[in-house]
């Protein structure tokens, strides 16, 4: 980097009355210990929740039928090579979005029932959750 000889000269000297303060100090900080930071143990203090995986998978849901217990969550994972959607019929329960290829999407059912859905983008795609 060019500097303009008398910034240049300013910044020498500068750097120079820095080094002065810092070095002629009697005081010795000690280095900083980097210690590697000691990742926090995730205790099962907490169990966690059950998950139930769907596989969407040559567009068809995989299984069919899921029956979970309310509370549990609901995993779709499509491992298709196109988007789909997970969309209850009932029009307000649950609806994925479109979930890209590769990508999951996850819901909690808090209230029991049976739950068709389909996927939005393919509707002859069709199955059923059951929460009990
Ligand atoms: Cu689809």
């Amino acid at each position: 980097m060019f500097l303009p000889s008398s910034l240049r000269s300013a910044t020498l000297l500068l750097s120079a009355s820095l080094c002065l303060i810092a070095c002629s100090g009697g005081t010795k900080s000690a280095p900083e210990q980097a210690k590697p930071a000691a990742a926090p143990q995730t205790s099962a203090a907490s169990t966690p929740a059950k998950v139930n995986t769907i596989m969407i998978s040559g567009f068809k849901y995989q299984p069919e039928t899921m029956t979970v217990n309310a509370g549990e969550t609901v995993e779709w994972k499509n491992v298709d090579i196109v988007p789909h959607t997970a969309t209850s019929t009932d029009g307000k329960t649950f609806d994925s979005g479109s979930i890209a290829k590769g990508a999951s999407w996850r819901f909690t059912p808090k209230e029991k029932g049976t739950f068709d859905y389909i996927c939005t983008l393919h509707p002859n795609m069709k199955a059923k959750l059951i929460v009990q």
